[in-house]
């Protein structure tokens, strides 16, 4: 049985681009919504081998320090030509100074010591799991893909991450490209673009009212 999210939410990230993209996913659900980061939480080691065990460990662990339920995104970039990486250790790739400008210049070189020049050889997709756990240990998980191809430079300074070299399938201007409303893609823009947003759609299906 799924089990619906009602009262307050813990999102537990500490990443502020992801914050804002969860954010504004829950706000027309009008769930009330409290970050890890305001509520002191620590951030647990991400032990597992793929996105959803990830997201798992990051709901888990705040819904017990919390006693709360608590919302988890693990998210990545999956780079065909470089057998899948950075995958899940795509924000390992960045340093802990969380460069992403460096992050997207290393999969360049990379891409460019396999002579992936066309973007037939630059396809990748982004993933998120989305992870929903409460403290007597319930869990609701789903997770998303969109697909698109990389591009070099970086184009566009909004959204985060690898946000600028993604360019989606069928669009003309990578996610840093686009406003945060653009990357969703959700309804009346479209049934979701961002791997987050079709990964929100399926969570909201079985988790939340219709809004
Ligand atoms: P939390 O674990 O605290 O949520 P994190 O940044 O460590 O934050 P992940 O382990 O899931 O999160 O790492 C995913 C990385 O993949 C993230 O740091 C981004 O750089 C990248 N990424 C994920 N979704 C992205 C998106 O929508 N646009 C651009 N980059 C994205």
């Amino acid at each position: 049985m799924h089990r619906r999210i009602t009262g307050k939410l813990v999102i537990a990230t500490h990443n502020p681009g992801k914050l804002a993209e969860m954010k504004e996913l829950l706000a027309p659900h009008g769930i009330e919504a409290v970050s890890a980061g305001e509520l002191g939480l620590g951030e647990p080691e991400e032990t597992g081998n793929d996105f959803r065990s990830n997201a798992a460990i990051k709901a888990i662990a705040a819904a017990q320090a919390a006693r709360l339920p608590a919302f988890a995104d693990d998210s990545g970039i999956v780079v065909d030509a470089l057998d899948g990486a950075p995958g899940i250790y795509s924000a390992r790739w960045a340093g802990p100074t969380k460069d992403f400008t460096a992050a997207m210049a290393q999969i360049e070189r990379l891409l460019q010591e396999r002579g992936a020049a066309t973007p037939d050889r630059r396809t990748a997709h982004f993933v998120s799991a989305l992870c929903v756990a409460w403290p007597d240990d319930h869990l609701e998980q789903v997770e998303a893909r969109a697909d698109g191809t990389l591009v070099w430079p970086p184009r566009g300074t909004a959204g985060f991450g690898y946000d600028p070299m993604f360019l989606p399938d069928g669009h003309a201007r990578t996610f840093g490209e686009m406003t945060s409303i653009e990357k969703h893609g959700l309804p009346p823009l479209g049934l979701g673009l961002s791997h987050r947003a079709r990964a929100f759609v399926k969570l909201a299906e079985i988790c939340l009212e219709p809004r």
